[in-house]
């Protein structure tokens, strides 16, 4: 009797797509009036990122896009996710808006669109414009979210007939917290907890403003959202006990974002905790934060995993040292993050729509390869991820759609461009783009619309 393994299907008009960042592919990083980025500052400051590598030519995307597009409407794709670098719109954040770069990204779309690719447009990946650092301290003040306030209204009423899904911010803890409490991000500072706390809430307010513009001028059919990377609590054991520790730990670890946005408060533990170094705000900042979003993005690549420790207090277990990970040492492979995340998120803060904004696998490719990259490794960890989604969704968590990080190797920030999360190989001597094993594997998922 020939055993035929029944398919992994996603629900009909389930969302496939590939993501990126402006920052990490486009380079072109001084061309046709763009100003600098915090990034493109970052980078030149020795030691800050691995090799000593820059954003300033990447992939050069800005000159291959239509090539780019080519490439991913041949794999079959049909959403692709991806950002506008503000400093190419305002080149100092904020005053006069620089023509060429609104043009540059009318004729990105044009050409997506050419090509059957939806645009998903973050607004904000990181790539602050250095003058707001310079003159306000950037996230530090608020009025950096003004600035934005602008920035937001600017890039939705220029391609808002053409774009229809956006997504305010990346990721705020990797542009707060990291870049101004750990310094392993652009700017690289190491400035004490409240300025942190602080600096979160600024970017809050940046959401909130993101919404706004789409809400005013997004016409017909617009949705927004925004990405956030949770902190993700898997269940040691899937037993009640485990289960209600690690929703605990969960809160906890989620709060500073979710709960402002999704409760239109900041949760009182975390404010008795924060004691003196809690976030100054107003009571109309918590209602501009908790406007409605149509969707919550979630980037996932790893989870803790928590057990009921004494009295059922949570308890976060260490990993040991021999715990797989990719070659991005902090992933890792805990693919039960792609079913408790989402889970998590849908039962606590009632998410009705959730999109995976990204998920991929960091590895150390060769940098130049005659024949496509076997990358075995990398297909199986998207894999396991998708079976995990795939359960997520057949107990009833509400993820309409799931983004691949990444549709090629880029710029991997500190980590330089060692560590390569494409799916489609650059060479980036020869800006030669190859599809790896796993971009022909995906392809197939996608049109199959079930995992192959
Ligand atoms: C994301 N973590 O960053 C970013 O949105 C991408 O720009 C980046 O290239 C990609 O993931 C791969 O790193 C993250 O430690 C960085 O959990 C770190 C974590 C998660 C996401």
């Amino acid at each position: 009797m020939a055993i035929h393994p029944r398919p992994l299907k996603f629900p009909r008009n389930f969302v496939w797509g590939l993501a990126t960042a402006a920052p990490q592919i486009e380079g072109a990083a001084f061309t046709d009036g763009k100003g600098s980025s915090i990034w493109d500052t970052f980078a030149r400051q020795p030691g800050k990122v691995k090799n000593g590598d820059n954003l300033d030519v990447a992939c050069d995307h800005y000159h291959l896009f239509k090539k780019d597009f080519a490439l991913m409407a041949a794999l079959g794709a049909k959403n692709y996710r991806l950002s506008i670098a503000w400093p190419r719109i305002f080149p100092t954040g904020r005053g006069a808006v620089n023509r060429k770069g609104l043009d540059f990204y009318q004729r990105l779309i044009d050409s997506m669109l050419a090509h059957g690719l939806t645009p998903w447009v973050t607004m904000f990946h990181w790539d602050l414009p250095q003058a707001l650092e310079d003159d306000f301290g950037g996230w530090r003040d608020r009025r950096t979210a003004d600035a934005f306030a602008t920035y937001a209204d600017t890039i939705v009423i220029t391609y808002g007939d053409r774009v229809k899904n956006w997504i305010t911010l990346n990721e705020i803890v990797c542009f707060t917290r990291m870049g101004y409490g750990t310094g392993l991000k652009a700017p690289g500072l190491k400035l004490p907890e409240q300025i942190v706390n602080q600096t979160y809430h600024n970017a809050l307010l940046a959401h909130g403003h993101g919404l706004r513009a789409v809400r005013e001028h997004g016409g017909k059919g617009a949705r927004v959202g925004i990405t956030d990377n949770i902190e993700n609590s898997i269940p040691l054991t899937e037993t009640p006990a485990d289960i209600a520790a690690a929703k605990a730990q969960f809160v906890t670890a989620n709060t500073r974002v979710l709960e402002p946005i999704f409760k239109g408060r900041y949760n009182p533990a975390y404010l008795r905790a924060a004691g003196a170094d809690a976030p100054k705000f107003s009571a109309g900042d918590l209602e501009h934060i908790s406007r409605p979003t149509d969707f919550l993005g979630l980037n996932v690549y790893w989870g803790d995993f928590v057990k009921a420790g004494k009295n059922g207090h949570p308890e976060v277990l260490p990993f040991p040292p021999s715990f797989p990970t990719t070659d991005a040492v902090w992933q890792r492979h805990t693919p039960q993050s792609m079913y408790w995340g989402p889970r998590m998120v849908a039962e606590i803060y009632g998410v009705k729509s959730i999109y995976i904004t990204e998920n991929g696998a960091g590895y150390l490719d060769p940098p130049h390869s005659k024949t496509p990259i076997h990358d075995l490794h990398r297909r199986d960890y998207v894999r396991n991820y998708l079976r995990e989604l795939h359960r997520a969704i057949r107990d009833g968590v509400p993820v309409k759609g799931y983004f691949l990080w990444s549709f090629m190797d880029n710029f991997e920030w500190e980590d330089g461009y060692d560590i390569r999360f494409g799916v489609v190989h650059c060479d980036f001597k020869t800006q030669r783009r190859t599809p790896k094993l796993s971009a022909r594997w995906y392809s197939e998922v996608m049109s199959a619309n079930a995992i192959v």
